[in-house]
């Protein structure tokens, strides 16, 4: 590719994942990126990035970057490294898998373990998947973030579309549940406070009264994992006082008069009592809600993060159709905008490819699966992604890294607690030094990604390195001699209707543009659900044929003082780990500016359960139960309701003081829909540590 002129910006896409999806410029002089900034003219950025994103230089030119191919030279997790060539890199890993290959175990002992490290539809889910399919391995189930919330929202709406999130300024109610937006969702945010300008009421739905919560004008300050309950009796409110919209539950929904049953044992009081709230607190929200136009909900993935997951979004999720508030352009809801997009998935990731019938692996249970697996994964291949600090269990996950008998490939921009495992560790380029196109989760725009600079050191993207090894493997499928530009051109089925007058070369050429869509865009105004029945389905019978509970239902916290009482004798704490404003999962988390900003890992606890621990603000505290411990200084602070612990993440174990982190106690249960993890599903106990104790 010929370098960009001396001087000039580059319209860019920010690769995190984040609804955001920001459009980026890169300001570039004599080959080197000198400025980030977001484009003003992208709607949804306009103009501005988070604390992260507006310091990404800090990131791509970091002294902590892996620059050469490495091999491991010390023990697995010590994370000494010798350099090695290209070469000797991608013909060591060739001849393993082919070597797996060829045994008995044959090639699903492989697994490729990724996740969106970056959201770019070429760099998380192209190449890699081809080259993974053709080869036989094991197949990924990624579920460690949003599958529980989006199985449970589609068996209800039939698709990832929801309100625009341009449109939530014209709100005159919102409900931000589950969500934390002015840390995880900042231009979301921007277009709430500017409703609120405007006169609308901001009402929080969170156990813990977050930097959104406080600035909303009410917080519901309910226990983990009971939304179903409480979006269950804001039915019952709504339908026992008739606020509610016969007309468009009759044209649009199916199943009203066995929701409205199965409302009718969610009476205020026992709602209440679920949740540790008070039955005004239901009335009063039911009411608001059932009485105000627009009124719209951003509901989020936080929610879903527990045995009961997918049912909590799915009950939110009927909502705006009991009262209409779909017919409003800034009324309804959203979770994800995602849908939206016409993504080519199967274009991009050829599972015609997929050699043989290979098993599927739940990332979600990463630690089980390299323990305990029949037969064993015998090579892993991790990218986008850094399990031994994120995934839950994180001590059977470092335990399934360290088995002497794995094969392990990481490839990586920096030398993660996950690549200290490798046995292979390949450089990563940089959003600034890849190709990409991007759809969003959270806007209705595609926004391109072009390269700004050349790779730094030795560095080589996904697309590249899996070219590479399918030429290493003697894959002669046409599919792996596409280059990024061919692969971009695949990336969206720009036939469908709402692709219109998108094409890649414009989309390169402009940055970003919005999908054709309706102005404005109000997906169910008039029905249109994309459910079997086309209507929004208060019962699912798709559900019942999975062998769930056709309607939505309350599944309690797995771990809970009141479902599971003899563990909440020993462990009586509900534990949450939500993201920490300066960090994106565990990225950033190793840039001393962040790390400065998020000072260490911390702990808040609420004054009572401090005082009855005899716990002070600055002590450092034990967090425990029988999966493990971590250790953090502690906040006595009623931003934590008592009887709910919360400690900002995801910390690397190895910077965090103690060799470990909040994953030390999360579990690997799964949802109820979904596959998904649990990680706020999780009883603990805290101790006040002496001075001198260790940890
Ligand atoms: N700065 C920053 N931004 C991020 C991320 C990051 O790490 N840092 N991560 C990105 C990613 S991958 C994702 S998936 C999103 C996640 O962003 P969100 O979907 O907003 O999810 P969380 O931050 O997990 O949780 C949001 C809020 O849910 C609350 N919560 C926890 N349990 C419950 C519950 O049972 N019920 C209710 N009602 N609330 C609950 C938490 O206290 C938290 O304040 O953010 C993205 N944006
Ligand atoms: N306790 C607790 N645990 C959680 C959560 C929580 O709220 N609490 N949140 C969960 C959620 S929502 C999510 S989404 C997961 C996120 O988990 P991950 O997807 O693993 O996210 P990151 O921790 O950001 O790790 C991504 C890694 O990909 C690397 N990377 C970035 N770009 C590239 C690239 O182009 N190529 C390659 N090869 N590598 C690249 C980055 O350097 C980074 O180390 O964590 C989950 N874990
Ligand atoms: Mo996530």
């Amino acid at each position: 590719m010929a370098p960009p002129p001396r001087s000039s910006v580059v319209r860019a896409a920010c690769p995190h994942d984040c609804p955001d999806t920001c459009a980026l410029l890169v300001t570039v002089e004599d080959g080197r990126a000198v400025e980030v900034r977001g484009a003003a003219d992208h709607p949804a950025t306009a103009g501005t990035l988070c604390t992260k994103v507006a310091r990404y230089l800090e990131r791509t030119y970091s002294d902590q970057r892996i620059l050469h191919p490495l091999k491991r030279v010390g023990r697995k997790g010590e994370g000494r490294f010798e350099r090695i060539s290209w070469d000797e890199a991608l013909d060591t890993i060739a001849a393993k898998f082919r070597a797996i290959a060829g045994s008995p175990a044959g090639a699903q002992a492989i697994l490729p373990y990724s996740y969106a490290g970056t959201m770019g539809l070429l760099q998380s889910g192209s190449m890699d998947r081809r080259f993974f399919h053709r080869l036989g391995a094991s197949l990924l189930d990624r579920t460690i973030c949003a599958s529980a919330g989006k199985a449970g929202w589609v068996a209800t709406v039939g698709t990832a579309m929801g309100t625009d999130v341009e449109r939530f300024a014209d709100s005159r109610l919102i409900l931000i549940w589950g969500s934390n937006p002015v840390v995880s969702n900042l231009h979301f945010w921007t277009r709430a406070q500017e409703a609120k300008r405007r006169g609308a009421k901001l009402i929080a739905i969170d156990p813990y009264r977050s930097a959104t919560a406080e600035k909303c004008h009410q917080h519901v300050a309910l226990l983990p994992g009971t939304d179903a309950a409480l979006a269950l009796g804001m039915m019952h409110v709504l339908i026992d006082e008739g606020l509610f919209d016969r007309a468009y539950i009759a044209a649009y929904t199916q199943g009203f008069d066995a929701l409205a049953a199965r409302a009718a044992d969610f009476t205020p009081k026992r709602v209440a009592a679920i949740c540790g709230i008070e039955p005004e607190q239901v009335i009063g929200l039911a009411r608001d809600y059932g009485s105000t136009r627009p009124a719209a909900i951003r509901l989020n993935y936080g929610m879903q993060r527990h045995a009961g997951g997918g049912n909590a979004i799915r009950a939110v999720a009927c909502l705006p159709a009991l009262t209409g508030a779909w017919r409003d352009p800034a009324g309804g809801a959203l979770l994800s905008s995602s849908g939206t997009f016409p993504v080519a998935t199967a274009a991009l990731e050829r599972p015609d490819l997929i050699a043989g019938a290979p098993r599927t692996i739940n990332m979600s249970a990463i630690g089980d699966a390299l323990l305990a697996s029949d037969p064993p994964i015998a090579a892993l291949y991790v990218y986008n992604s850094n399990p031994v600090a994120v995934a839950p269990d994180s001590a059977r996950v470092a335990a399934g890294f360290a088995r002497e008998d794995l094969f392990c490939v990481v490839h990586e921009i920096f030398r993660t607690d996950t690549a200290d495992y490798a046995d292979i560790l390949l450089p990563a380029t940089t959003q600034l030094e890849q190709t990409d196109v991007h759809s969003s989760y959270g806007h209705l725009y595609a926004v391109a990604n072009n390269p700004a600079i050349a790779p730094l050191g030795e560095a080589k993207c996904n697309t590249d390195v899996f070219r590479l090894l399918a030429a290493r493997m003697g894959f002669a499928d046409a599919c792996f001699g596409d280059s990024d530009d061919d692969l971009a051109r695949q990336a969206f089925d720009w036939s469908h209707p709402r692709a219109a007058g998108l094409d890649w070369d414009t989309l390169k050429a402009r940055g970003w543009q919005r999908l054709a869509l309706a102005q404005p865009h109000a997906p169910f105004a008039q029905g249109n659900f994309a459910t079997p029945s086309g209507k929004c389905e208060f019962h699912s019978p798709s559900l019942a044929a999975q062998g769930h509970d056709p309607l939505p239902s309350f599944v309690p916290p797995r771990e809970s003082v009141a479902s599971a009482p003899d563990l909440a004798r020993r462990f009586p704490l509900a534990f949450i780990s939500p993201p920490a404003r300066n960090f994106l999962n565990s990225s950033f988390a190793n840039l001393p500016r962040f790390v400065a900003e998020e000072k260490a890992p911390a702990l808040d606890i609420h004054p009572q359960d401090a005082a009855a621990r005899g716990i002070g603000s600055g002590d450092r505290v034990r967090i425990a139960n029988d999966r493990g411990s971590f250790t953090a200084t502690a906040r006595v602070t009623d931003r934590a309701r008592p009887g709910v612990v919360v400690a900002a993440s995801i910390w690397w174990k190895k910077l965090s003081g103690d060799g470990s982190n909040a994953n030390a106690v999360t579990s690997q249960a799964l949802t109820d829909f979904g596959r998904a993890a649990t990680f706020y599903d999780c009883l603990v106990e805290v101790a006040a540590l002496a001075p001198a104790d260790p940890g």
